[in-house]
């Protein structure tokens, strides 16, 4: 354990904050601040909440001198290098007259969303809250002259959802001593720089400030970079202390980039949702590909992928937190507005399987296009597409199944189901009469009522001629020269990525076939041209298949090859290896995936 954790142990049980330290099974020391469960119980059953990025940047809505800036709308300042008395001229004409809390509040209640976080204060540095500390806030500088985030906390106690603010407490491009990503157009860098100056006289004080009078709910810190954990800890003690019950996110120091959760109450992947994350955590996402408002950003997720994305992650465990980016004048883009309330109806039908659940006791619902949510005694099989032969396949399901249904259906008709052997459960999900009824576009939800609990085995990966399967990188076993990461890339190219693949380099995946059927194996990877000529071998249960790469559209424009059929017999245990062939270059393919197209019974 460090120094400076010890020292802070010895500091808190001083000061007598009560914190208990709870060892984690084998693992080293934590910080658990008293009450956490008590504290997320609310945060766990919402799920789903609104993200708001709005500031003086919402004003240039990402344009600057007439050209767009890329890199953020809400970065443009930075990126533009606006001078800070440019930049702090907009505030004299930032007038939202637009602006009304309840319509904000209304819109994200009638999306389906539980809590909304706010931008206190941005990198920019303006404050959206009248705040006693510095008068480059909306309040005192701009003609609007009213508080937002006071109005937008007497709407959420209104209408009953939960507030949180973000606020970016260690980079600040209007301050001289702040550190990280810094203004140094204004500020260069071979001035003095003294952040705890910065600290002392703005991020704690206005920090203290929010707490104190505004009662939020969350306050969520964004881009710990340069913060040290002493830092970090005064603000914990600071919200802990005014305000216990307010849930803190990992951001509030650098336990961020560990994926430890030690003074925050959960982690916040961004842009991505994980899969294998044992831990509270909150995907945050934009709608469209910018935080702040930008007038020319038209490139909006759609309803079915906004629904498809808070499936996954609530099926992992986590929360969702989307982004709207509202304009100078107060509102939420039309739009967004519109995808959100698309999105809103469909959980106004399937809510049940969202809010208040666990994350998947049956692991991944075999074919990436189902996934399960769970609550006692019922699981939730969440399905994005049809499947082509109307039979609906949950494995290792060792429980005793009571009824089956479809989640839409207020009568609750029973679907025909059996078990195929004593752990695989086959459901007839059409093309029955009630099926047709409740064909969602967006997603549709089976409800399994069961007695008794799932063993909480390993589960393998399960096949069946019912459904196309994938095996994805994520669920492998890895072996040799091989690496497997996310790609942290803006824009398209973002997403799941081989770093490294030569020289034999394996995956592995154990998986299961619950009937007889024969399958064609297609290889889904980008390629370049260095991957030319180089081969990727394929062996299902010792059969192998070599497939030479030819073709090379890109590294990132995934080709799917057929590189051949394989019979698998019902009941056994199966393995699936794709291995680099030899290659002097360091990753010889983008592999994305391999999947098992069904071809026959
Ligand atoms: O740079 C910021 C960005 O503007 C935005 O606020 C996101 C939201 O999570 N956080 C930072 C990038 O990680």
């Amino acid at each position: 354990m460090d120094k400076f954790i010890r020292n802070i142990i010895v500091i808190t049980l001083f000061i007598g904050i009560s914190y208990q330290v709870k060892g984690q099974s084998g693992d080293s020391i934590y910080f658990y601040t008293k009450g956490r469960t008590e504290r997320l119980s609310w945060w766990k059953d919402a799920k789903y909440g609104m993200f708001i990025h709005w500031g003086l940047y919402s004003k240039l809505a990402g344009e600057w001198k007439g050209n767009h800036i890329k890199g953020g709308a809400e970065w443009i300042m930075y990126h533009a290098k606006i001078p800070l008395r440019t930049y702090s001229e907009l505030a004299k004409t930032f007038n939202p007259v637009d602006f009304n809390a309840d319509t904000w509040v209304k819109i994200a209640k009638d999306a389906g969303m539980k809590y909304i976080v706010i931008t206190s204060k941005h990198c920019e540095g303006f404050a959206m809250f009248h705040s006693r500390t510095n008068s480059y806030n909306i309040v005192d500088a701009t003609p609007f002259e009213r508080d937002p985030l006071l109005e937008l906390r007497k709407s959420c106690d209104k209408f009953g959802l939960k507030l949180g603010f973000y606020y970016s407490h260690n980079w600040d491009w209007s301050e001289p001593h702040a550190k990280g990503l810094a203004n140094t157009w204004d500020f260069p860098e071979t001035d003095i720089k003294e952040p705890q100056k910065y600290y002392t006289n703005k991020s704690f004080p206005q920090i203290k400030e929010l707490v104190t009078r505004y009662n939020p709910d969350i306050m969520w810190f964004d881009v710990p970079s340069d913060i040290t954990s002493r830092q970090s800890f005064e603000i914990l003690k600071i919200v802990r202390r005014n305000a216990p019950e307010c849930i803190i996110n990992d951001r509030i120091s650098n336990e961020h980039k560990k994926k430890k959760l030690i003074m925050g109450d959960y982690y916040t992947p961004e842009q991505y949702i994980p899969t294998d994350l044992d831990m509270n955590f909150e995907t945050c996402m934009t709608l469209n590909e910018n935080w702040g408002y930008c007038y020319y950003d038209n490139n909006w997720k759609d309803a079915g992928t906004i629904i498809q994305n808070l499936i996954m992650n609530v099926s992992a465990g986590g929360n969702y937190l989307l982004n709207v980016g509202p304009d100078a004048h107060g509102n939420i883009p039309p739009k967004a507005v519109q995808i959100l309330k698309i999105a809103g109806n469909w959980l106004k039908q399937h809510g049940e399987g969202i809010y208040g659940t666990e994350k998947s006791p049956v692991g991944m619902v075999f074919y990436r296009n189902a996934y399960c949510t769970a609550k006692p005694g019922k699981l939730f099989i969440h399905m994005f597409d049809w499947p082509h032969n109307g039979e609906l396949i949950i494995g290792d399901l060792d429980t005793k199944v009571d009824k089956v249904y479809f989640l839409a259906d207020k009568k609750r008709r029973n679907l025909r189901y059996e078990h195929i052997n004593n752990q695989d459960l086959l459901i007839d999900l059409g093309p029955a009469k009630i099926s047709s009824e409740f064909i969602d576009p967006l997603a549709n939800t089976i409800t399994i009522e069961h007695t008794g609990r799932l063993s909480d085995k390993n589960r393998d990966i399960i096949i069946d001629y019912a459904h196309a399967a994938s095996f994805h990188p994520a669920d492998a076993d890895t072996s040799g020269n091989i690496e497997y990461g996310f790609n942290r890339r803006w824009g398209k190219n973002r997403g799941n990525e081989m770093k490294e693949w030569n020289k034999g380099g394996t995956m592995t995946w154990n998986f299961r076939t619950i009937r007889d059927g024969t399958y064609k194996i297609e290889l889904v990877y980008g390629a370049h041209e260095l991957s030319h000529d180089n081969d990727i071998h394929i062996v299902i249960n010792g059969k192998e298949f070599k497939h030479k790469i030819t073709e090379h559209e890109g590294w990132y424009n995934e080709q799917a090859v057929i590189v051949g059929e394989v019979f698998l017999i019902a009941g056994t245990e199966a393995i699936l290896q794709v291995k680099a062939g030899y290659s002097i270059i360091h990753t010889i393919a983008n592999f994305k995936h391999i999947n098992f197209i069904p071809v026959r019974r």
